[in-house]
């Protein structure tokens, strides 16, 4: 008998990463961490270690879309997570996936290149998640620079504008922002929520001298499972932010590059 109750359902679609510290492994080992149920569909495998990707191989859109369509079927998805997706043909894949689900919340972060270098979606595919993704997705949850990619600026705009006006700009196109302040400067990092037209500031000092792998992974996964669960997404970004300063706190320098974090 399929227990119709059951909640924290979350299908993550990301790609590999052989450390496990990162993209899809990392996301199934946050929605487990949160009591969650995850389900997972690969859109690339990457060759990677704590301090570079030197490989991207991407899968076919369609295929990434029937890995999804399998865990929509069969167990059910109360929240989708979407990470690296590498190629407009995925993009396109997903985009045409989502239009039949409108009711399933989506956490999207939009991955376009890794902190280790590497280019994860190309010119095309980002094309497309400007135009059709943004206004699908519940929220996006951009660092500065993928913010500007997604205005369509230069990734190294100056900072003319300030994160609240880029935050709301972003939101204007159909979503809510969480804007992550990690690629600053200063001993303080704001990261910036823009939700129903509201928003709300969320500081934390800056972690001195320590650059983690898969930030930007667990937090995207973090507040898809609390959605997942039903949680109110001004409780879910608060609660998803708090699990990551503790993931990072909790970290260790396992391998030669990043730390990693403590999930
Ligand atoms: O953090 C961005 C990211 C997401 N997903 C995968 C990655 C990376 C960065 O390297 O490799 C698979």
């Amino acid at each position: 008998m399929i227990d119709q109750h059951v909640k924290g359902r979350v299908l993550t679609v990301a790609g590999t990463d052989p450390t496990c510290g990162a993209g899809l492994p990392l996301d199934i080992r946050m929605i487990k961490h949160l009591g969650g149920i995850p389900q997972a569909a690969v859109t690339a495998v990457t060759v990677q270690d704590t301090s570079h990707v030197t490989v991207v191989h991407p899968l076919p859109g369609p295929l990434v879309a029937r890995q999804m369509q399998a865990a929509l079927d069969d167990i059910g998805v109360d929240c989708i997570k979407l990470g690296m997706l590498a190629t407009a043909d995925t993009v396109q894949a997903v985009i045409d996936l989502l239009e039949r689900y409108p009711k399933i919340p989506v956490v999207a972060d939009p991955v376009v290149a890794g902190t280790g270098g590497g280019i994860l979606l190309d010119p095309e595919g980002l094309a497309l998640w400007r135009r059709y993704l943004l206004p699908r997705v519940t929220l996006v949850t951009p660092n500065l620079p993928e913010a500007h990619l997604l205005l369509g600026e230069h990734p190294n705009h100056p900072p003319s504008v300030s994160p609240e006006s880029l935050a709301l700009s972003l939101a204007s196109k159909g979503c809510s922002v969480l804007l992550k302040g990690g690629h600053g400067q200063g001993s303080e990092v704001l990261d910036l929520l823009c939700h129903q037209g509201r928003l709300i500031h969320h500081r934390h000092p800056r972690l001195g001298g320590h650059s983690f792998h898969g930030t930007g992974c667990a937090l995207a996964s973090a507040i898809a499972t609390f959605l997942a669960f039903a949680i109110p997404l001004d409780q879910a970004v608060s609660k998803g932010l708090a699990t990551v300063l503790k993931a990072m706190d909790n970290g260790s320098s396992l391998g030669r590059g990043q730390r990693m974090l403590g999930v």
